[in-house]
């Protein structure tokens, strides 16, 4: 393809290779030079795009801030990337109905920001909070920290519009309580990684914004009685919005990377990161106690209880550095698996077998409470061939596992790219046929974000 003739003013299509090189990655991966980057901004510049794009069978990949786990927004052959970043507006927040209306580039921070101006929640935390956007958290359904109480980013999605790969706009769901007319397409959309449609306005939901809110961390000696606790924990009828395992491995990255911080527990093996909200300061501080006493008697040594707004922040802070840590400290493989939660502490036994199989050193953290635990393998000092094998070992070993406790591969990253091949092990075959079909509805010329999701 010669440089694309986009439908855009020249200053919104960037085709400079070294302004390229950071559309041809994301927080995981990297990809091929796009051919030109598009930054429309508006639904209407979505639609030229993708009709001129459909009549050079151009393939577009749909981006948001790029900040991905799984390749989802990386051009793996030649491609334009498609930039929503600069359709950033929050374009109303409705006290009344409880939503909130939205570009897909607004940074998710922004929204929880101004939803809480106006004493609204919007609820998912994605730990990028401060620089992922919405449009990414939608196509990805990201989950984050509280969805334990809150569920993720799905649960709180009403209503769409997007833009077809052949450039028809359609408006899915709406600012409704209740919807049973014809098929769920908003849901469809959702975690469909950016294969079937552009995004182009989104309709949240708003929660009541809790008045009070407790953070606990509570220091354990072994993983696994942190994971017994946590299944203790919410079959006890108290549901925290938070429940995060740090292990030991994990705060040391952060730590080493920001000695700045602080940490109550850096010697224990594990800590659990729980923070519980509500209404009512005396009904929230009663529950902090009932919990506080089931990590007890699992084992865990007095928790450290955070109520001002410095402390939260503090610990909160660590928590949101721990990938980003990580993925600083040496070269790794990524797993997001996500089982029922009971089945936790089998997960995590699952991951230290993973780690055993393939001859990796890993660290397993995250979302207790969901039953969601991202594992980084290590690649050690494998060469290219060796870390190729052993990096697929150690995956095949966990979602086998994942699948056998009746979990599977992703609990919010998505497949993307990286994981596409696993699929298979999730999924039957009838059943990502199925899904193909529904690909090929959506994109009968295959051109929007082709070599995503399926293997
Ligand atoms: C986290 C991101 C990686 O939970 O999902 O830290
Ligand atoms: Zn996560």
């Amino acid at each position: 393809v010669a440089r694309p003739d986009l439908p855009l003013p020249s200053d919104r299509v960037w085709t400079d290779p070294e302004k390229l090189a950071p559309y041809a990655r994301d927080e995981a991966s990297t990809g091929k030079l796009p051919l030109a980057v598009a930054f429309p901004v508006d639904a209407s510049e979505v639609a030229a795009v993708m009709r001129w794009a459909s009549a050079h069978r151009v393939p577009v990949i749909p981006r948001g801030a790029g900040s991905g786990l799984s390749g989802a927004a990386v051009p793996l052959a030649d491609a334009v990337v498609l930039s929503l970043e600069k359709m950033n507006r929050i374009l109303s927040i409705d006290p009344e109905n409880m939503t909130a209306t939205v570009e897909p580039g607004v940074i998710t921070g922004d929204i929880r920001r101004a939803a809480a101006a106006a004493g609204l929640l919007y609820a998912p935390i994605p730990a990028s909070l401060d620089f992922c956007t919405i449009g990414g958290n939608v196509a990805t359904n990201a989950g984050g920290l509280c969805a334990v109480k809150y569920g993720v980013t799905r649960e709180h999605v009403l209503g769409l519009e997007a833009v077809l790969p052949t450039g028809e706009t359609i408006v899915t769901g709406g600012a409704l309580a209740k919807n049973s007319t014809a098929y769920n397409l908003t849901q469809l959309l959702c975690g469909s990684e950016g294969t079937l449609a552009v995004i182009v306005k989104i309709i949240l939901k708003l929660l009541p914004l809790p008045a009070e809110t407790v953070t606990m961390l509570a220091p354990f000696d072994s993983v696994d009685a942190l994971a017994k606790a946590v299944v203790t924990v919410v079959s006890g009828k108290v549901i925290p919005a938070t429940m995060e395992l740090l292990p030991r491995a994990a705060v040391r990255c952060v730590l080493a990377k920001h000695p700045e911080y602080s940490y109550p527990f850096p010697e224990k093996v594990a800590s659990l990161l729980l923070e519980l909200d509500g209404m009512d300061a005396n009904l929230v501080a009663e529950q902090a106690t009932a919990v506080a006493a089931i990590l007890q008697a699992h084992g865990a040594g007095e928790p450290v209880v955070a109520t001002t707004p410095a402390r939260r922040a503090e610990l909160w802070t660590l928590r949101k550095q721990v990938r980003d840590s990580i993925a600083h400290t040496a070269p790794y493989v990524e797993a997001d698996a996500v089982v029922p939660r009971a089945k936790l502490p089998d997960l995590v036994r699952a991951a230290d077998a993973a780690g055993v199989a393939a001859g990796l050193e890993q660290i397993t953290y995250g979302h207790a409470g969901d039953g969601n635990l991202h594992t980084y393998f290590w690649r050690g000092t494998h060469d290219d061939v060796a870390w190729a094998r052993a990096s697929e070992i150690a995956l095949t070993h966990l979602f086998t596992a994942t699948v056998a406790l009746g979990g599977t591969l992703s609990g919010e990253h998505g497949l993307g790219h990286l994981k596409r091949d696993y699929l298979p092990l999730a999924l039957a075959p009838e059943t990502i046929a199925l899904m193909k079909r529904l690909k090929a509805a959506f994109d009968p010329a295959g051109i929007l974000n082709p070599h995503k999701v399926f293997p």
